[in-house]
This record gives structure tokens, sequence and C-alpha cells, in this order.
């Protein structure tokens, strides 16, 4: 069943709350190996992260809070690459978390595999969102995948989860800017999924890509 992205209250002006009102996320398809990515060529704004970050929980948020995507609180959950599509005109891409230390190595290795292939090679991949959990900011693994996404100039954004479980605006600004500072020329946008908090500045990341194709 397609979610219909929405956010905002009736009544709040904009041209966003009207794109949300008809921007339809839908599931296209759960990939295991390169050979079942989509082939059609269209935009794709992929969500990755550490396992249990929140990314499918946003998905979901995004897509006006249907279970388009399937979240855990055990870590590890979602397993394959998951195409959504946005409207017939691009994609949003769920990806398996990394830094699962319990995960099999074969599993592990297996997903190093395909989400490598993934990121590599993807030409129809504009732009990555990497999630942060607020609590934590960068970890190792995290700066890596920056690291790695630098240097092989894939456009991302970073946006830290789950600012419902801070204590107040405050530890939020805090946090962010604690953040922000690895990243200074990077835009870093607070977001929970359980309140929609920061929703909104997310959709006008993603449209900004979506239109300047
Ligand atoms: N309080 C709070 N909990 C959240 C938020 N986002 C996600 N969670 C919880 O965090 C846990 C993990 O969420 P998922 O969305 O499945 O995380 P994921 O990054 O997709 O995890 P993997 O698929 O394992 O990589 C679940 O228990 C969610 O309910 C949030 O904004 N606030
Ligand atoms: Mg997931």
């Amino acid at each position: 069943m397609p979610g219909v992205a929405g956010f905002g209250r009736p009544g709040e002006p904009g041209g966003l709350r009207a794109m949300a009102a008809v921007m339809q996320v839908e599931f296209l398809i759960s990939a295991t190996s390169a050979a079942q990515f989509p082939a059609e060529p269209k935009p794709e704004i992929a969500f990755l992260g550490r396992s249990n970050v929140g990314k499918s929980s946003l998905l979901n948020r995004l897509a006006g809070n249907q279970k388009v995507a399937f979240t855990s609180s055990r870590p590890g959950c979602t397993q394959q690459i998951n195409f959504f599509d946005l409207d017939g005109k691009s994609r949003l891409v769920d990806l398996p978390g990394y830094g699962y230390a319990k995960a099999p190595e074969a599993i592990r290795r297996s997903w190093a595999g395909f989400i490598n292939e993934y990121l590599q090679h993807r030409e129809c991949l504009r732009l990555c969102i990497c999630l942060l959990d607020m609590r934590r900011g960068w970890m190792d693994s995290d700066r890596q995948l920056r690291e790695w996404l630098e240097f092989n100039h894939r456009d991302f954004l970073v946006v830290a989860t789950k600012a419902d479980k801070m204590r107040g605006v405050g530890q939020v600004k805090q946090q962010v800017e604690k953040i922000r500072s690895e990243v200074p020329k990077r835009e870093v946008i607070a977001v929970s999924a359980q309140t929609g908090q920061g929703v909104k500045e997310l959709w006008q990341a993603i449209w900004k890509i979506r239109t300047s194709q």
C-alpha cells in the first residue's frame, strides 16, 4: 500500500505542504544482488547509517507515517537493499545498517559486497543521507563511510536521529553543533521519526535533488 508523504498541520502555508500531499512512496523491490536493482535510471536518494540508527523508521515517517519499510528494535532488521518509488519520478533506497557486530561474518561480508556495489557503481545515486544517532554522534564506522563518500565524490547530507530522546531544544542544538563541527560545509538536520521533527527540512533537501535533474 503506498504511503502519502505528509507533514504539517491543516492550514499551514506553503508549497511544501501541497507537495507533500501529492507525493506517493511505494515499495518497489528488495534486492540482494546488483542484478536485482531497478533497471530504469531515476534519481535515487539512499539512507545510510549504523544498524538501529533509524533509517527505515525515518523512511516511514517521510511516507506519511505508513509502514512501507520494516523496522525493529533488534539491530540488523534490514538485510536487503529496498527500493521505494517516489511519485514515479525518483526513488528512496533503504540500505542495511553497518556496525552490527553480532551479525555472522558471512552475512556481514555479503552485505558489504552488495552495499559497496551499490554505492560505488550506481550511476543514478544522487544523494546519500547519512544518519547518526544524536546521542552518540560520529563513530569510527560513520567516519569511515564519510571518508569513503568524500573520496568517491558522492553528495551527502547528515541527519541526526532520535531528537525526541534529547532533554529539550538546548541539548538537541548542542549535539547538532558537535556533529556539524566535523562537517562544517555540510547540511546537518536534526530529526525524530517519532515526532516528525526535521521531516520538512529533509523533504526540502530531497526536493532540491529531484528538481535539479
Ligand atoms: N525514540 C525514537 N526511536 C526511534 C526513532 N527512529 C527509530 N527509532 C527506533 O529505533 C529502532 C531501530 O529503528 P529502525 O528504523 O529499524 O533502524 P534501522 O536503521 O533501519 O536499522 P537496521 O535495519 O537494523 O539497519 C526501532 O526500535 C525504532 O522504533 C526516533 O526518531 N525516536
Ligand atoms: Mg532498517
